[in-house]
């Protein structure tokens, strides 16, 4: 069975108390690899790494640093086909999306921020009249942790990690416990790309034990954390009582707002993966699916048609469009929203049972379900169920869409097809979501900034907005 291992100052090491998790794969359920459940004595073991590391790291020539991220984007790209078939297994996702999708975009979130870091600039204002001239510094803040979740590991992993050391700041990085395969084989390609030791450093375990460890310890200056929103809560509540920095990536209800004027046979293909790509779980999903009435019988046709074609499989096969779900724990979390459309409170179009995969008897499969939907305020209207489910409503008015659209606590993303101008720019400017997409879904240019609004989260990741969360500005003003 494979031993998972902390990667602390350059190395790996046991846990230190011995304390240890099972690692289950969700394609058949058994166990397959066991990770440490580290606790405090962990936590501080990294925290000396990482502070020790800091004084050197920090004044690393950013372009010295730009070349040994540029690396690591080089050795995951060189090794995509282990870490594909790491994450498909881990995860339960089918293994042609973690090669073109996961993978891919670990990579090039370090080199993404490699050549970010060596174009940031800082401000300087000229106080005319008072012969004076400020500028503004911008400095790492010392030792920072990120925390990610199970439903993009390495991507979302490498998402924090990547900006937080290119700006100079030590990490300790805790990855989602249900999937350490990847950031584990990370330490690797760091001790390979030269990464000095103590600079990343990777602890394994349960959030509850290592994380509350982690966002605990007094001396950590920053947490960038994605994840669902109750625990975002719990993080936020604990680092303003430390006045620690954060950044928080959290949950949502993303509408997909389709009109009748829209390009319809892309919007029917972009819908099919914005609804059950990854098994529904990307916090991006366009999960509540609204559709102009005019189109709503035809749309309603042609979507379950398509949803009926789409094959469940192991993630293994190639042939996959959806695989397994990430965990017992969360398939359960899916079918009671799915029992609760049994129940009456939606009315279930197509799919909403398990799958049985041959030779994968235990594996978490579910059909891609779509269940149609008229009330606001239900639980299926409401709540992240973050599984291959949408729901369905039809609108007649511009204003009753956004009215739909704006029903929720979320507030992370949107999605609008229209070819009208002047809806288009109603719906940007009106729509409370962080990230709006017209015409096209989870399109990702690195640079701009990344987050929700209302319970989808706090700050943005991305771009310079990254490089701003994991510096802190002093400003220098001389007279002269
Ligand atoms: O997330 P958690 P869970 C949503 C989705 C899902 C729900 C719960 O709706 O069903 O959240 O998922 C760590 N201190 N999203 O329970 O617990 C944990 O170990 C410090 C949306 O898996 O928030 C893991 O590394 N850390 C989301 C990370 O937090 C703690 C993606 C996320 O786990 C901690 C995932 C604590 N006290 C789930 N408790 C998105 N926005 O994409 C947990 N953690």
């Amino acid at each position: 069975m494979i031993k998972i291992l902390n990667f602390i100052d350059g190395q790996f090491h046991e846990p230190k108390d011995n304390l240890w998790l099972d690692n289950v794969l969700p394609a058949n359920g058994e166990i397959y690899s066991q990770l440490p459940n580290s606790n405090k004595s962990d936590i501080d073991f990294a925290y000396q790494a990482a502070n020790k590391a800091f004084p050197q790291w920090s004044q690393t020539d950013t372009n010295q640093r730009a070349k040994i991220l540029s690396k690591i984007a080089d050795l995951i790209e060189q090794n995509i086909e282990q870490f594909a078939a790491a994450e498909s297994k881990d995860n339960g996702k089918p293994i042609k999306l973690a090669r073109t999708v996961d993978i891919p975009r670990a990579a090039s979130n370090f080199r993404f921020f490699a050549q970010a870091i060596t174009q940031f600039s800082s401000e300087s204002h000229e106080s005319v009249g008072q012969n004076a001239i400020n500028y503004t510094l911008r400095k790492p803040l010392g030792v920072v942790a990120c925390i990610s979740p199970w439903n993009l590991p390495l991507y979302l992993f490498t998402w924090k990690i990547a900006p937080a050391l290119a700006a100079g700041n030590c990490v300790i990085a805790k990855p989602s416990e249900v999937t350490p395969m990847t950031a584990y084989m990370l330490g690797e390609i760091c001790q390979e790309a030269g990464l000095p030791g103590g600079v990343l450093n990777i602890v394994h375990g349960e959030g509850q034990t290592t994380g509350q460890a982690l966002i605990e310890h007094p001396e950590i200056k920053a947490i960038s954390f994605t994840g669902g929103t109750s625990t975002g809560r719990h993080i936020a509540k604990l680092a303003g009582s430390h006045l620690k920095k954060v950044s928080l990536e959290l949950g949502g209800k993303n509408p997909n707002i389709i009109f009748a004027d829209c390009d319809y046979e892309k919007m029917l293909d972009t819908t099919m993966r914005s609804s059950f790509a990854n098994q529904g779980q990307i916090c991006l999903c366009g999960s509540r699916i609204l559709v102009e009435q005019s189109i709503y019988e035809k749309f309603k046709t042609d979507f379950i048609a398509r949803t009926s074609k789409l094959v469940v499989s192991n993630p293994e096969n190639q042939e996959a469009d959806l695989g397994a779900l990430v965990s017992q724990a969360h398939m359960q979390k899916v079918l009671s929203y799915i029992k609760l459309a049994k129940q009456g409170q939606g009315k279930l179009l197509y799919g909403g049972n398990r799958v049985t995969i041959e030779n994968h008897e235990k594996g978490y499969y579910l059909e891609p379900t779509v269940i149609e939907i008229d009330s606001l305020n239900c639980e299926l209207n409401q709540e992240e169920i973050f599984g291959p489910v949408v729901t369905l409503m039809p609108f007649s008015t511009e204003e009753e869409a956004l009215q739909i659209a704006n029903s929720t606590e979320y507030g992370l993303s949107a999605s609008v097809w229209t070819n009208d101008l002047k809806r288009t720019m109603k719906f940007t400017q009106e729509l409370e979501a962080g990230i709006i997409w017209v015409n096209t879904w989870m399109l990702r240019d690195l640079r701009t900034p990344f987050g929700g609004l209302k319970a989808s989260g706090m700050g943005r990741e991305g771009g310079l907005e990254a490089l701003r969360f994991f510096t802190e500005t002093k400003n220098v003003c001389i007279q002269y």
